[in-house]
Parts: structure tokens; sequence; C-alpha cells
């Protein structure tokens, strides 16, 4: 920061400056008096204050790159999970306490308003998330970069349980309005569906189309301790026609009004799964509207300033999180050879040096691909341009010597085995100079197996870059009570560089430190344990083992296995009460997608071994389990950092990198884990004797099913581990319905076992004893525990974007003097 920069910020970050804001905002802005405001109105006046000091960086930032002509990255994302942006704010701007006493002098609690903020929660899961950890490490960093998004009107389902099962509820985030973004109706762009093409002359024209316009959204991405800021911007449906006049005339007021609701549903609703076929056309509607309008406003922004296409690939690079925004490649190569008449030639070559993929998902079920048919309806100026694409890379291949007809026929974008289909994935590949996986293993298998034809014809296209997070909401935010630690010991640039973790390590021999930050621990478990008990009326001992499963509930994230030695130690504890256990709390937190009934089974399931664990007198406080509802991003900013324990135990092979399992050791949890995504990574960086890795790896699950898997074996030779399973048969935990989880119990012994929980069940219960072996030493577990938050410098996305800056976009920093 410039010196006059650095004199403006402090004179706006004083308490006074910023309590004559608020009242200001409270007044213009929301158009109260503090006699008349309700809490929701401070919030708004609270935040709007707040947007007031970003916006003068927000402004010299996009002047900065505008004037320095840089490069841009267009992180196209279906999905952006940012959760709160209130504190995030603040601590991005150092304003945090003088905010708390600016607000406390106008009689307001700042933690009340901090928890009546909505999530933002515009997405699924990990891979959402991570694009919310990338905005915040590049505004940091100062790349250059913008998020593009639809701004759905419902984000994420709330999850509701009732009588142990999840409901989900519509979540409508922007009931009180948001304070966070600015509508651009300025900005707006066509986006056109269905209708047919025809040849004019040389060029080609899409005609009888019908259409619906995306309206920006903006939202300023502070970056930490920096002026530099960047840009979400997300896209809303808007009718291109207020009312269809005919039908109104006609007196026909709800036709009227069908068919503008009609339109605008494209950006009404976050899709957490693919179920149903209706539901997936809108999907495809979602994706092609969002990218349309992005790409039209990348040309738009380039012409600003350059009056060719000549140096396009120079100044922008597009980067697709996953296959959902893939059609930006057909929608780029439309716009350039269609509408601004440039050589098909020329737009491919430009098209492949800009785009990036990445790839987070190794199972192939979980590839995206969309049958020709629905695509010739929808799109079909897309689907010709695809075509073209394929004919022009499968002769390129097979001109390359060796490559053989079931190759071609393997490697085809088009599978036109039964009903044809597009496979996306493989567009961008094509389209592509770079294409990463998200950890080392993930990468490696990727080419080993999903893309192993690609690889041979583009070896130097394929690239890791393991995922990371970003420290200022995962520790600073999340955390207080560590990171106020932190800062004691080592200062407080560790924020803008985790390496500076490091420097713990040798303080783990320190009593007085290992003593505060085993205390740091405790009150983060009380504050968690006294919420819990509020809500459960159940009461937890904060100084058991908390032992945390936290993330989207899957068949290969493996909960059943967690459940299981669950069910097996209350047993033993039951069978010998008198034996010196450990004392523990098992917590679950996930969705289920709506339609996937297994997942929604393990939730019921665990609901069901938690009462009869949790009522039964002879077990007290030596195990308790809980089932904590609607996890999401500020859900897991007030678990993650009260728990010992870090359940990574997906079937290895699966589970692509997991970015929770860096979350969780962050915050000074020890993971039980298989060698799997970056888990691997997470056991060298902090030390194998300071992680518990158990189960089958990838090469042994691949050897274990090629030799034949017999699960049924298994559950007949292990006496505890049958009892469980049969104790989940017979409605042991389900007596009202005895059959509820006879499902579970044949998927798992009769069905396959697909993700092998009963092949890494006794490994991972000897695990499990080492880890209340080392918690029995508070001593040893305090250093482990130490040795994990100091080896995690290299997962912060800080680094990741560092890593796709410089190898995959190319793109530097602003310059900010
Ligand atoms: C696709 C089609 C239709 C509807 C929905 C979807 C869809 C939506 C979300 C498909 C996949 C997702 C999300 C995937 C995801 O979150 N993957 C996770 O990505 C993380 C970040 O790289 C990894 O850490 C996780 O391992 C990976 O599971």
């Amino acid at each position: 920061m410039t010196a006059v920069d650095l004199e403006f910020d402090q004179l706006n970050s004083t308490v006074d400056a910023l309590r004559r804001s608020i009242s200001n905002r409270m007044m213009y802005g929301v158009g109260k008096d503090a006699v008349t405001a309700r809490p929701h109105d401070w919030l708004h006046a609270a935040a709007l204050a707040v947007r007031d000091r970003l916006v003068a960086r927000w402004m010299k930032t996009t002047r900065l790159q505008y004037e320095q002509d840089v490069k841009r990255v267009y992180y196209l994302s279906m999905e952006f999970l940012i959760g709160r942006t209130f504190t995030n704010a603040l601590l991005a701007l150092g304003i945090y306490e003088p905010m708390r006493e600016a607000l406390a002098g106008l009689g307001v609690d700042m933690d009340m308003l901090i928890d009546m903020e909505p999530d933002a929660a515009l997405g699924n899961g990990g891979l959402g998330r991570l694009a919310a950890c990338f905005l915040d490490s590049m505004a940091t960093l100062g790349i250059p970069g913008f998020g593009y998004g639809i701004r759905y009107e419902y984000g994420m389902f709330r999850q509701q349980i009732v009588n142990g099962e999840q409901v989900e509820a519509p979540d409508y985030w922007l009931r009180n309005g948001n304070a966070w973004e600015f509508p651009r109706s300025e900005i707006q762009y066509l986006v056109h569906f269905g209708g047919r093409t025809v040849q004019r002359g040389e060029h080609v024209e899409w005609i009888d189309t019908e259409h619906v316009n995306a309206m920006a959204y903006d939202t300023v991405i502070p970056g930490y301790a920096t002026s530099a800021t960047n840009t979400l911007r997300l896209w809303s449906a808007r009718s291109t026609e207020e009312l269809d006049l005919s039908a109104f005339n006609r007196g026909d007021y709800r036709s009227a009004v069908d068919a503008k609701t009609m339109s605008e549903n494209v950006s009404r609703l976050l899709y957490p799964d693919d179920s149903t076929p209706a539901g997936r056309e809108l999907r495809l509607r979602q994706e092609y509207f969002f990218v349309s309008a992005t790409m039209q406003d990348l040309i738009r922004r380039y012409q600003r300033t350059h009056s060719t296409f000549g140096r396009f690939a120079e100044k922008v690079a597009v980067h697709l999180n996953d296959t959902h925004p893939v059609l930006a490649i057909p929608e780029l190569m439309r716009l350039l050879v269609d509408v601004h008449h440039v050589p098909w030639a020329t737009a491919w070559k430009q098209i492949q040096q800009m785009f990036s993929y990445t790839n987070h998902t190794l199972m192939p079920e979980a590839l995206e691909t969309w049958d020709v048919e629905t695509l010739a309806r929808l799109l079909p100026r897309h689907l010709e341009i695809i075509f073209e694409i394929n004919a022009e890379f499968l002769k390129h291949v097979s001109e390359q010597s060796g490559h053989d007809a079931e190759m071609i026929r393997r490697i085809s974008l088009v599978d036109e085995y039964g009903q044809r289909r597009v496979r996306m994935a493989y567009l961008a590949i094509v389209a592509s100079h770079k294409v990463n996986g998200v950890s080392k293993l993930h990468s490696q298998l990727m080419t080993r197996e999903i893309f192993a034809d690609f690889a041979r014809v583009f070896p130097d296209r394929f690239t890791n870059v393991t995922n990371g997070i970003t420290p200022r909401r995962w520790l600073a935010q999340a955390n207080p009570s560590l990171s106020s630690l932190i800062d004691e010991q080592i200062g407080t640039h560790w924020r803008r560089d985790l390496f500076e973790l490091e420097k713990l390590r040798e303080l783990r021999h320190d009593t007085a430190f290992v003593d505060a930050f085993r205390n740091a621990k405790r009150q983060n478990k009380m504050r968690l344990a006294q919420l819990l008990s509020h809500h459960t009326k159940v009461s937890f001992d904060p100084d058991a083992l908390f032992d945390l499963q936290v993330k989207r509930i899957h068949e290969y994230k493996r909960q059943l296995l967690n459940v299981l030695h669950v069910i097996v130690r209350y047993n033993q504890i039951r069978a010998n009460p008198e034996l010196d256990w450990v004392p523990r709390v098992v917590m679950f937190a996930g969705k289920a997608a709506s339609a996937y009934r297994m997942a929604k089974t393990i939730i019921r399931l665990i609901g069901d071994v938690s009462e009869k664990v949790n009522h039964d007198p002879l077990i007290g406080d030596r195990l308790k389990v809980v089932f904590v509802p609607n996890y999401g991003v500020s859900v897991a900013e007030l678990i993650i950092p009260a728990a010992d324990l870090s359940e990574q135990i997906s079937m290895a092979g699966t589970e692509a990198s997991g970015t929770g399992n860096m979350k969780l050791a962050l915050n000074g949890a020890l993971t039980i884990g298989t060698m799997d995504g970056a888990n691997i990574e997470i056991c060298d960086a902090v030390g194998r004797e300071n992680i518990f890795i158990f189960g089958h790896t990838a090469d042994e699950v691949d050897s274990l099913r090629a030799t034949g898997y017999r699960p049924r074996q298994i559950y007949e030779e292990n006496p505890e581990l049958r009892m469980a399973l049969d104790q989940i048969r017979t409605g042991f935990f389900s007596p009202d319905d005895p059959l509820r989880f006879s499902d579970i119990f044949h998927t798992l012994v009769d069905w396959g076992d697909h993700y092998m929980v009963l092949a890494d069940f006794a490994a991972f219960a000897e695990a499990q004893k080492e880890v209340d072996a080392r918690f029995r030493n508070p001593q040893a577990w305090a250093e482990s525990a130490i040795e994990n938050v100091a080896g995690m410098g290299w997962f912060s996305s800080d680094r990741t974007i560092g890593e796709y800056a410089r190898e995959i976009w190319h793109v530097k920093p602003l310059d900010m003097s």
C-alpha cells in the first residue's frame, strides 16, 4: 500500500469514523433512524459502511488493471461457496475491533449481527468452496482474476433433521437483501436457445431462437492487507419482455406472467444433484446461460482496449472449474467465427492457448456427458461446432502413427455407443493447453486411468496442482483463540505466508506454549459442547476426544466405516464398562443429495445409533454420537476448530483431494485417514508419526478387486464386525422398523461392497486404538497437533494460486505502487 492509501485507510478506520459511517448508512442507505432500526437494519447499515471502504480499493484496482493492460484470468465456476462476508471483510480491512467498538457505542452487539448474516451458499461442497478460497487468494496476491458464475436465488438447501430424516428446506438467502452486491442493470447480454442454423454466404447464422437476458451482479472480493481487490460477477436471468402483452390484453394474466417466470427460472436455484430428466435440461440451460454471458463480457472488455483479436490469448486466460462451464469453448468459437468473422483456424488456435481445465473426480459415472439430441434441440450451432472440433481432432490423431481404430473410437468427443452423447471432459481436454488434477495421486491416476489415451496423445498437457485453503478464513477468522496465540508467538505475517507456521515446530517442547495451545483447543471445544447440549439436550464432556467427520454424505467417503466402528466400540464398552475407555464424542455433519437414497439412509442410521448410544445409562460420557445438522461454511467455521480427530477415510483412489482434511489439520486436529487424495501430501508435510494412516492403498484396492473381493468372508470371520452388521440388519437400532437398514447390510455383505468398507475395517479399528493411546498422553497428543499446524504451509491456497498463475495462466500480480 502507498503512504497516501495508508493514511486514507487509517482515517477511515477509527472508531469515530466507523460510527459516523454506520449512522449515515442507516439514514441514507437503509432509510431508518436508530430508534426504529431492527437488528437486520443494523447489519445492513454496518455492511454498507464496510462496503464503502472496499469500493475505493476496488476502483483503484480496476484502474490499475486497465492502465497496465494486464492479462486477466476468468475463473468460470457453476459454484461459489462464499459463506458469510462481514467478518471476512472486517479482517481484510483491519477494522474488526474498531467496528465492534463503534457498534457497541451505538448500543449494538456485533456478535449478534455476525450470526444474522446468511451464508452465500452458492455451491454443493468442495468444488464450490475451492472456488471461494481461490478468489480470496487471487485478490490477496494481486492476481487480476474475475470469478464468473450464476446468482442463484436459492442456494444450497437448508438441511433439517425431522424424526431422524433429512428434510430439505429452500434457502432463500436474498430475503433481507444483499448488502455486498452491486446490480449492474446496464450490463446485460442476450442468451439464445433453440432455433436452427442457416448458411448465409461465408457465415453461419443461428436464427429463430428464444432468448433471455443475463444481468450482471458484482461483488467485491477484498484481498487481505492489500488494496488489491477482485470481482465476482454473477449472472441473473431477466426476461426479455416484461410481460406477454398479447396474453395480457386477452385478459389471460396468468400466462402473461408465466412466460416471464419460465425464462427467469434459469438462475432460480443451485442444483444439488441431477436426478430427474427435466432437471437435467434446466441444468444444461444454466451452464450455457452463464458461459454465454461471460464470453460476451470477456470479448467486450478485451475490445475496449484492442482493435483486433491478435493479442487475445496474451491478455485473457479462461479457467474451467470442472466441465460444468465447458460450453464456453464452442460459445467462444461461435462468437469469434460467426459474429466477429475470425477465421476458424485462428480462433481455434487462440482458444487452445487461453483455456485450461481442472478435473475434480475420477469416478467415471460422475463425468459429464450430454446427449446429442438435447444439444441439437437447445444449442444446434454449438453441436455443429463440437462435431467440427471432433472431426479435426480425430484427423490429427489418426495422422500420428500407431493409433488404431479402436483408440479413435475411445477418444472421440462423441460416444457413439447406444444413445449418442458428447463427453464434456474430452472437449475440455482437446481445447485446453493445461489440464490438472487436484492432488498428486489424483493427477497420477487421471493420466493412468480415465484420460490415459489423451495423456499419450498430449503428454505435456497434463499436470498437477494440489488444492489449498485460505488461512484467512480457516484459521484467522474461524479460530480466534488459536490464531491470537500464534500471533503472540510468531507475529501476524502467517496470514500472508503460511510457511511462517513452521516456526511453531520448535515450540512443541515449550511447556508454556503447549499449555496455551491445549487451552485454545479446549475453549473451542467448550463453546461447541455448550451449543450442542443446548440443541440436543444431551451433555458433552469437553475433555472427551472430539472426533469429526464433516463432508457431503457419499458412499465413497465411507461414513459407514465410521458408524460401524462406533457400533463396535459401543458393544465393547457395554461388554466391559469397567475398562479405562478414552471418552469420545463422534460427530458427523453433511448433506445428502436429495435423490440419493443410500446417503439419506446413512443419515438415518447415524441418528438411530446416536439415540441408542446417547441414552444408554451404561455408556455415560464414554461415548456420544452427534449428527450436526445443516453443514455449510458457517457451521464448518464453528466445529472445525473444536476437533481433535479428523476422519478422512475414503476408499483410496476415490477422493480427488479433499480440502476439509486441510482445514482440520490447520486447526490442530490429527488425521485418521487412508492414503487417498491430499491425505498423502498431508502425511508428508506433518510427518508419518503425527498422522494415523490405515487401509488399502489405491494399488492394493485394484489388486484386491482383480483377485476377487469377498466381503461376506470378512463378515463371517470377524465376530465384532459381524455383530455390528447383524444389529444393523435386524433392527437393533430401529426396533420400530426392523428392516429400515437391511439395504445397508446387503450392500456391504452381499452386493459387492463397492467401496470396500469391510476390507478396511480391521485396519481402521487398529488405527483407532493408536488414536486412543496417543490421546491418553496429552503431551504427546499436543506435540503431534502442533506438528500438524506447523506443517500446513504448503496447503495455503496462496501457494496453489501461485502455481496456477505461473504454470498455467501465465499471469503476474498487479503492480499496486
Ligand atoms: C453435475 C451435473 C449435474 C448436477 C450437479 C453436478 C455436480 C455438482 C457438483 C457434479 C460435481 C460437483 C462437485 C464436485 C466436488 O465438489 N468435487 C470435490 O472437489 C474438491 C475440490 O477439488 C475435492 O477436494 C474433492 O475431493 C472432490 O470430491
